[in-house]
């Protein structure tokens, strides 16, 4: 607010200039019953690791560190179902007092066995009946209150480090290690709380958010472009083709860059940049956002064998990709971590676009990567991506 103390004042100009970061021990609680890491790659121990390098390294001083808060139920409820919110959003000392008929209509009735003697909401999705609902509460709140404070100027832009992740969830689904879809649920606070009628959504984790395509769907105020491994819907989660382009009101706000052609080659720096040359940036600049939230996973890194990645973009890439992002929307951009689960890997890439955040030079893409041209598959897959997209986006036709 305009009001306070003229110190007030001198601190929020000072932080308007600052790179925010949101982040809480409480999501480390998150974790499997069965108390073994290894059989559970989306673990507390990445945000330690990248925690852990933003202080080796003196990023972390750099940073406007956020006060975290839990989103309120009402806030997840503007993406999730009512059922899904209160299951997956309070644990059994606070939900004693609820009315549990509230949850005959879930998908969801029974918990899966896990091989390793925990619970889940399927295979890969454990879930902690205590911590669980803090934890995914306090990853949303952090991606919420980052992006309100970037999107009204109070922060240059910021880097939620945050678990479990969101892109997967679904209004009525948890699935994909994912309970409540974060980025999603922070987009629709700033349309419905702050007016915002065009925020982008960048999605390069490896994976299809199919959960934030599905929000988003019919909606022409949130534009999602995701970069994703898709050979022909055989990687998870399988959605995401280039022909699912919206619809309704929302025709033409929905762009998947689905790369195929399995690892022959894997996909790299290369491929990536080419995409955001051709694809990303022609559409996000012809939209002309007012905001920019980026589904940062970081599993496209190098590091990550299938079936968790795969492909090896540098954290040199992502640093670009980041600095592309923040010519748009007069810089107002926020990471909030997705996937990655290689501890180097994500702790390199999270480092790197830190650095873009706070303006600092970048490292340098290597002379192969830049010299090198795109794989013929990823180059059809650009193609096709031109082709269905022409229509609503002229520009991506040159
Ligand atoms: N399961 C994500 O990175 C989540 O997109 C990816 C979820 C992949 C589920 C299928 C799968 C494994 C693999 C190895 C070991 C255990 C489970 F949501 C994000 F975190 F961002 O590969
Ligand atoms: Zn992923």
């Amino acid at each position: 607010s305009p009001q306070g103390s003229p110190q007030e004042q001198l601190n929020i100009s000072k932080q308007g200039a600052t790179t925010g970061l949101a982040y809480d021990n409480m999501m480390l609680k998150h974790q499997c019953v069965c108390g073994d890491n290894s059989h559970h790659p989306e673990h507390g121990g990445r945000l330690h690791s990248i925690m852990a390098r933003l202080q080796e390294t003196g990023l972390i001083h750099r940073c406007h560190y956020l006060r975290a808060r839990k989103a309120t139920l009402e806030e997840i409820q503007s993406c999730h179902s009512e059922a899904h919110t209160l299951l997956f959003g309070t644990n059994p000392l606070n939900r004693s007092r609820l009315d549990m008929s509230m949850f005959a209509d879930l998908p969801i009735k029974s918990f899966v066995r896990l091989h390793c003697g925990g619970i889940g909401v399927d295979l890969d999705t454990t879930w902690n009946e205590m911590h669980t609902s803090s934890a995914a509460r306090m990853a949303a709140g952090c991606v919420v209150d980052l992006a309100y404070k970037v999107a009204t100027g109070e922060l240059r832009n910021g880097f939620a480090l945050v678990r479990p992740p969101g892109h997967h969830a679904e209004h009525q689904q948890a699935m994909g290690f994912c309970f409540f879809n974060s980025i999603a649920i922070a987009a629709r606070q700033l349309h419905q709380k702050l007016n915002l009628k065009k925020i982008l959504i960048v999605d390069w984790d490896v994976h299809h958010g199919n959960g934030t395509q599905s929000m988003f769907y019919d909606d022409r105020h949130v534009l999602y472009i995701s970069m994703h491994r898709y050979d022909d819907g055989s990687f998870f989660p399988g959605t995401g083709a280039p022909t699912e382009v919206g619809e309704c009101d929302g025709y033409g706000f929905n762009v998947n860059i689905a790369f195929s052609g399995g690892l022959k080659p894997p996909m790299g720096d290369a491929e990536y940049l080419a995409a955001f040359r051709s694809v990303v940036m022609p559409i996000a600049r012809e939209f002309d956002p007012d905001v920019v939230l980026v589904s940062a996973g970081f599993d496209a890194a190098d590091g990550h064998p299938s079936p968790l990645g795969g492909y090896k973009v540098s954290a040199s890439c992502f640093a670009h990709m980041t600095k592309q992002l923040m010519t748009l929307a007069r810089g107002k951009v926020v990471l909030a971590l997705e996937g990655g689960y290689n501890l180097t890997s994500i702790s390199d890439a999270s480092e790197a676009c830190v650095r873009a955040l706070t303006g600092e030079d970048l490292p340098p893409i290597s002379e192969h990567e830049l010299a090198r041209p795109p794989c013929q598959s990823a180059l059809e897959t650009l193609q096709n991506v031109i082709a269905v997209q022409s229509g609503p986006w002229p520009v991506v036709r040159r």
